[in-house]
């Protein structure tokens, strides 16, 4: 298996989506679960596609066919994730934050959120501040999700928290962050009630604030 999860990470990071998504159902059929060809292979891939994009080795046409191969394996697995558990635990509405367009990660853990049973509002990418307070006012969620991939956007959650309490909502809700150059500390900074560091965490910490 070691192999195929191997030629899978290859295939992600040269943006080889059919030959990516026949590994992906080669592993399923082979027993492997959603979760561990998440975590052994398609985030990895990732990882070298950011370090190759870091280095100047690779540049957007690379990131973003990278980006689709990835994708194009989350659809197969999603539904799998999603699968996992059938109790009803909460709503939470996630996005990724204002002038941020990365959404691979914020999906995984919507769907892993939805797993573990929570209904999941999910407004997309480049959020505003007032598209999350219209959100809240228009579902009333337990959780707010924010997630942010980049450093100039981290500022855009302290602004939706901020917009919260405008609003009069934030004691409504609890308010959960994550993304990759995020912190505790800065969470802790902004007002956040929460922060996970990946989609796993992301779930025992929304089981967590739901008491
Ligand atoms: Co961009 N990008 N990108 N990118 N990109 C990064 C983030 C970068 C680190 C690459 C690098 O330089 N090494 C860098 C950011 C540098 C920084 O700010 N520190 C970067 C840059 C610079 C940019 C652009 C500015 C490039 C440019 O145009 N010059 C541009 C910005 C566009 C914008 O957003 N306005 C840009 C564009 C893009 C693409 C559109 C091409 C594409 C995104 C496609 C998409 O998402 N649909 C893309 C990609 C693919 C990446 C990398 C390579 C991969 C991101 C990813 O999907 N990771 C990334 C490098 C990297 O991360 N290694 C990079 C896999 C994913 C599963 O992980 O998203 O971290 P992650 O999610 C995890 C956890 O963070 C956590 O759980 C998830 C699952 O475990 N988590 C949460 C995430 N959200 C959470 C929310 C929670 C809880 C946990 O609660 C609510």
């Amino acid at each position: 298996m070691q192999e195929i999860y191997d030629q899978l990470k290859e295939k992600v990071i040269k943006g080889d989506q059919n030959g990516a998504r026949e590994l992906v159902q080669k592993l399923l059929d082979g027993g492997e679960n959603a979760k561990a060809i998440i975590d052994t292979a398609l985030v990895p891939a990732m990882d070298v596609v950011g370090d190759k994009f870091q280095s100047q080795e690779f540049f957007i046409p690379e990131l973003l066919v990278a980006a689709r191969a990835m994708e194009g394996c989350l659809t197969l697995l999603q539904p799998l994730l999603a699968a996992s558990d059938a109790k009803p635990a909460g709503v939470v509405i996630i996005g990724t934050v204002k002038g941020d367009l990365h959404d691979i990660g914020k999906n995984i853990v919507a769907a892993m959120l939805k797993g573990a049973g929570f209904h999941i509002v999910d407004l997309g990418i480049d959020v505003s501040p007032a598209g999350f307070v219209d959100a809240i006012k228009a579902n009333k969620p337990d959780i707010v999700g924010l997630s942010a991939l980049l450093t100039t956007t981290m500022k855009s959650m302290k602004d939706t928290i901020e917009a919260i309490s405008a609003a009069g909502l934030r004691d409504a809700v609890k308010i959960m962050v994550g993304g990759a150059p995020l912190t505790q500390d800065y969470a802790s900074e902004i007002g956040a009630d929460g922060y996970s560091p990946d989609a796993a965490q992301a779930v025992k910490l929304a089981k967590g604030m739901m008491g």
